[in-house]
């Protein structure tokens, strides 16, 4: 069977996650309007037990944060987790927002990629928001630095050039291991998922700085006959922070939970309590422990 490893980099906010939510049919990561949505390397796992004739193809995609200019400990340590993506995988899928000039961030990101040997693709993404002249001057941009086997234009939105692109990638699959089970999308946890969902929701309820401070806890997970009672903690870094969260008579907060109730119940294919606490960690994004014990630290 073919298989291998493909990672997915790219400036924050480009659609990397929604790529490869895409690519799998599934969602798995979880994406949002606001930059620096997703904090950990997350596996997506495409197996295809057909493919030539019943050989068998099994892409490993892992999806990573955005790389940028980190204002906190917990952006150096999340850009980490991105650049050290680079090395182990078998090809580099770099992913451009189509709807942004070329600036510095895409400069520096192209000198780390000259560093690595490992065979390159280049996506540019949104398609379905630009015209072909810009992403004319994008790909000749990109094109002139000779990095890329090849460039494509895509929505990961609404789908276009996708598959193809992912067949493109399967192409680099060598003779290997089945690494995962064929039934399964990926290797985290549902306690882990269910609280990327909760994260997500946040993301998406709550304006401005709020978001990104923003950690979820999964204080206790049981599951029973009819229903599987979740109780998590959502820590943010400020007492102002916490009364935004839960909003006017606990308004916000309700949304949040209801919104991630109905996502975790598809999830898991059960009814869900799901109890949500909100505490205050001060600062807790510059704080090197609290990185680590969170697991933002990619060791
Ligand atoms: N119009 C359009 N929007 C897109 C497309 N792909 C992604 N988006 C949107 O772009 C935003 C960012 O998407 P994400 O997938 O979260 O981006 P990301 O690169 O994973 O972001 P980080 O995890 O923060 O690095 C979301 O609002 C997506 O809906 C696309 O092809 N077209
Ligand atoms: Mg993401």
């Amino acid at each position: 069977m073919k298989s291998g490893f493909i990672g997915i980099i790219g400036r924050p906010n480009v659609g990397k996650s929604t790529l490869m939510n895409a690519m799998l049919g599934e969602k798995i990561a979880i994406t949002s309007s606001k930059p620096q949505t997703t904090l950990n390397r997350i596996t997506g796992i495409y197996t295809d037990q057909n493919y030539e004739e019943g050989k068998g193809l099994q892409m490993v995609f892992l999806d990573t944060p955005g790389i940028h200019k980190p204002h906190n400990k917990l952006g150096s340590a999340i850009n980490e987790t991105a650049v050290n993506t680079l090395s182990g995988v078998d090809v580099i899928l770099l992913l451009a927002d189509g709807t942004k000039e070329f600036g510095k961030g895409d400069s520096s990101i192209l000198e780390l990629l000259k560093e690595v040997d490992t065979p390159k693709l280049l996506a540019i993404n949104k398609m379905d928001l630009m015209g072909p002249e810009e992403y004319l001057a994008l790909y000749n941009r990109y094109n002139e630095t000779g990095l890329f086997d090849d460039i494509y234009g895509v929505s990961a939105l609404n789908g276009d050039n996708v598959e193809m692109l992912r067949d493109r990638l399967a192409g680099y699959m060598q003779e290997g291991p089945m690494y995962y089970p064929d039934d399964i999308a990926t290797d985290h946890p549902e306690r882990f998922i269910v609280s990327e969902i909760i994260r997500e929701k946040l993301m998406n309820y709550l304006d401005d700085e709020v978001p990104h401070g923003v950690f979820v806890e999964i204080e206790s997970f049981e599951e029973g006959d009819k229903l599987t009672d979740i109780s998590a903690v959502i820590y943010c870094e400020k007492k102002s922070h916490k009364s935004i969260i839960i909003g006017k008579g606990g308004s916000k907060l309700k949304g949040v939970g209801k919104a991630a109730r109905k996502e975790i119940e598809e999830l898991l294919g059960c009814k869900v309590y799901l109890s949500l606490w909100v505490k205050v960690k001060e600062n807790w994004r510059d704080s090197e422990r609290i990185i680590r014990s969170w697991g933002y630290k990619d060791e």
